[in-house]
């Protein structure tokens, strides 16, 4: 283990020699050497993991995702390397505050949500685990944008996350791969009566990977993240240059450049955007090749060996096309015949879906495919002949209906390409991420594939790493923890039911309840840095972290917060424990609704937080740019966990477990992992409200109107007519209409509405139990002891027991 003089020792070095600075304190030069100094052992270890795994035998799992939230990197290495406390000293030694240090690095924002956070604790997770796994993604010159608030109004701006370079990252320009785009097909006529295939495409381009590396915690592996930049095959036109056109010398090398620009909102609709598409292509053909050569270097070419040594899985369908360009590849180059093609994909992809919602399902018109990837489009639709004539009409003969239904291709309008039919087809495994979702998933979504491919279907619960979400955000309750329970529970997180126990011990309540409220201290200073807004430690901290999205319904939580004001207002004396309410989200740029929700949010906070008739007792408070960083501020500090979307709508959530975990108390719906949750901690020990599924669905079924409970509920009527008034907006009325608009004429599509007194009543009954502060404490710290199960450790276990099968690789 490094020893704080060898750490001292490596930051001065990088600072003085790859750095050329000289003892001259600045913050940034000195992270960056630190940052490096932890990257010369990180770069050790990744060094004899990979001797180690790339021996033949050695079976890996290669996950394909468009999304990495890593968020930073250097506090994270530090505590899974176990070199935290040695490295405080040295850096102490040197004059600075690990802490602060950490906080210098800028988040790596690959990612919109919770599915590329996933992606990044799964990476944790497998590396914890000594698996042997390869993450592939695009390396965004600009990650999701970093969000402001002008006058209440969300404004974007680029994100510059490695302006001058990252300090964990190895370019590897010798695993470079081209990727070949557009053009046609030509047919070759064989002696033997047959045909041959041969893509003649019209532009190359060049994917260049980055290598990050992912350092398990206590263990002997790192894993390594391969993210694609794409770049032209010429470095220059010298043609245009000699005649003197220097601007478009550089075209191509800028258009190249394009394609791994930006990362792409994955919650607004796409209408068939090429460059997205590209993408997508890009990422997928690189890491296939990518794949494929690295079997080759340890085996040669030995494709019963692939099949036997290969998992790819694909993290929901954005890489789907990496299905036809393993076809491609096996049958262009490699001589495969159709079939033999197909059988080996079906044993090596796995697919998991991750949202229920119809418009989320991409789909890719045909005429879009044949223009970019001709070849790929032949493929597809030899695959879906055969999947039609040999599979579905052998099941249900004769019958037209299904056959559109299930067929790969959409018919009726444009021609388009259903991406998650081609892979829940070519998987051999498909999975939901929480038991509920994966429920409707085959009741709903795919019923006749479950009854085609029985077992096909099949469910792993989502995860959080306990390293990023526990032992690193909240040092003080690590420190608790680490007192009361005998086993290294940030590996090991089921051990930290032991406190079960001692959830009504005075003592342990007392000093469980004393670290919230530092880091509510803590939090609150960060909102009164960030926001201007002062707010009271005391008051119960109710947060709501995650997406802007209408079914996660945030316009529910603002629909009360507006109820509780004008309850305050009427009654300045109610009885109510003071409360602020904390939101953090970012709305897809081109999400109209979603932006005036938070136009809504703040300009009642506005209000609410300069009214001294209140008392204090309700403060409102929109921390800007919602990201893995300020979530690792704001999760160790709640009280209150809002999991609020419409039942059937999140297909998981993740934020949920990571509240709970830290001891907050949810208020939610039966939807996605809350319902897994409330069965860990016991229904005592969660506020639950609101329409089940089969409610819902009766609900639409009768033909849902909003206007009745508008009507029939006097406090829904007062806050709705409220916001047409120019209250929250002096002199503008309508501003905030948006809201009530899309609730009663827009027809209220995720029932806020049917919803809505339920809620209210649910946050009556929190009030009452956070009153009772020894009921209180119990609460949380049994909301703490019982999360075991959502440790990502044991959810990457069941991804190998149940899709993978993989061997931890280890010393
Ligand atoms: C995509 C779209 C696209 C069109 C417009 C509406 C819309 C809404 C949502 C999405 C998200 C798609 C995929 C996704 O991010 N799913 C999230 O995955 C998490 C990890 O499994 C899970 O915890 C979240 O519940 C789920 O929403």
């Amino acid at each position: 283990m490094a020893k704080r003089s060898t750490i001292k020792k490596a930051i001065e070095h990088h600072l003085q020699f790859t750095l050329a600075h000289s003892n001259d304190k600045n913050p940034e030069a000195f992270w960056k050497a630190t940052s490096l100094a932890i990257n010369d052992i990180v770069v050790e270890k990744l060094t004899t993991t990979r001797d180690r795994q790339n021996q033949p035998g050695v079976r890996s799992v290669n996950y394909l995702s468009l999304e990495y939230l890593m968020g930073r990197l250097l506090s994270n290495n530090l505590h899974n390397l176990a070199i935290y406390e040695e490295a405080e000293k040295a850096v102490k030694d040197l004059g600075f505050d690990l802490t602060d240090l950490c906080e210098q690095g800028a988040d790596l924002a690959l990612g919109n949500g919770g599915l590329g956070r996933l992606a990044a604790c799964f990476l944790d997770s497998l590396a914890t685990l000594d698996y042997p796994a390869t993450g592939y993604g695009i390396h965004y010159q600009h990650g999701l944008f970093k969000q402001s608030f002008k006058d209440g109004r969300q404004i974007e701006e680029p994100d510059l996350w490695r302006e001058f370079g990252s300090p964990w990252e190895i370019c590897r320009p010798e695993s470079a791969q081209l990727v070949p785009l557009y053009g046609h097909v030509e047919h070759i006529n064989n002696a033997d009566g047959s045909t041959t295939s041969k893509w003649q495409p019209s532009v190359q381009l060049k994917g260049v990977p980055w290598d990050i590396p992912i350092v398990g915690y206590n263990s002997d592996t790192v894993n390594v993240l391969r993210l694609w930049e794409s770049r032209s095959d010429q470095a220059f036109d010298w043609d245009l240059f000699n005649r003197g056109d220097f601007l478009n010398a550089h075209g191509k090398n800028i258009q190249a450049e394009t394609v791994s620009k930006v990362l792409y909102p994955n919650d607004e609709h796409e209408a068939g955007k090429e460059l997205r598409f590209i993408q997508q292509y890009f990422f997928c053909a690189c890491s296939i090749k990518d794949i494929i050569a690295r079997h080759q270097t340890i085996n040669g070419v030995d494709w019963a060996a692939f099949a036997k040594d290969t998992a790819i899985q694909l993290n929901d369908t954005h890489p789907t096309i990496a299905i036809l360009e393993f076809m491609r590849v096996l049958m262009d180059e490699y001589q495969f015949t159709h079939l033999d093609a197909w059988a080996l994909c079906r044993e090596v992809f796995a697919y998991t879906n991750h949202t229920l919602l119809p418009e989320a399902l991409e789909k890719w018109s045909v005429s879009l495919f044949e223009r970019v990837l001709p070849r790929h489009l032949e493929i597809l639709y030899t695959i879906n002949e055969d999947f039609l004539n040999n599979e579905v009409s052998v099941k249900w003969p004769d019958d037209n209906q299904i056959r559109a239904k299930l067929s790969l291709i959409e018919e009726g309008g444009e021609k388009k390409v259903r991406m998650a039919h081609l892979c829940v087809a070519a998987a051999h495994k498909v999975n939901g991420v929480a038991e509920i979702h994966s429920k409707l998933v085959k009741q709903d979504l795919f019923p006749e594939f479950d009854a085609l491919y029985p077992g096909k279907l099949t469910n792993v619960t989502n995860g959080i790493t306990p390293r990023r979400w526990l032992k690193a955000c909240n040092p003080k309750l690590s420190a608790l923890l680490n007192k009361h329970v005998k086993e290294d529970w940030a590996k090991d997180l089921d051990s930290l039911s032991s406190l079960e126990k001692l959830a009504d011990d005075a003592k342990l309540q007392k000093a469980f309840m004393d670290i919230k409220l530092e880091n509510k201290k803590a939090l609150a200073d960060e909102i009164l840095a960030s926001t201007g807004v002062k707010v009271n430690p005391e008051a119960i901290f109710d947060i709501q972290i995650k997406r802007l999205h209408e079914y996660k319904r945030q316009h529910l939580n603002f629909l009360h917060i507006v109820a509780l004001y004008r309850r305050l207002l009427e009654n300045p004396e109610l009885e109510m424990h003071p409360r602020v309410f904390i939101f953090g989200a970012k709305a897809a740029p081109g999400y109209r609704l979603a932006k005036e929700i938070i136009y809504a949010i703040n300009k009642v906070a506005d209000k609410v937080n300069n009214d001294a008739r209140i008392k204090d007792k309700l403060k409102v408070v929109f921390l800007p740019n919602y990201r893995v960083s300020l979530a690792e501020k704001m999760i160790p500090a709640a009280d209150v966990s809002e999991q609020i979307s419409t039942a059937g709508k999140e297909a998981s959530g993740t934020g949920n477990m990571k509240l709970a975990l830290n001891g907050a108390v949810t208020i939610g719906t039966l939807d996605g992992a809350n319902i897994e949750i409330a069965e860990e901690v016991g229904d005592d020990n969660i506020f639950i409200f609101g329409n089940t599924v089969e409610q819902v669905k009766a609900i639409k079924a009768e033909g849902y109107n909003p206007y009745s409970y508008y009507e029939q509920n006097a406090e829904i009527k007062a806050v709705l007519d409220w916001l047409d008034t120019d209250y929250f907006t002096p002199g503008k009325p309508y501003e905030l209409s948006a809201v009530k608009h899309s609730l009663l004429d827009g027809g209220d599509p995720y029932l806020v509405l049917a919803d809505y007194q339920s809620y209210s009543d649910a946050h009556q009954a929190l009030d009452e139990a956070y009153r009772d502060e020894k009921r209180w404490a119990r609460m949380a710290i049994l909301n703490t002891a019982l999360m075991g199960k959502f440790n990502s450790d044991r959810s990457i276990n069941d991804y190998v027991d149940r899709i993978w099968q993989i061997k931890p690789c280890t010393k």
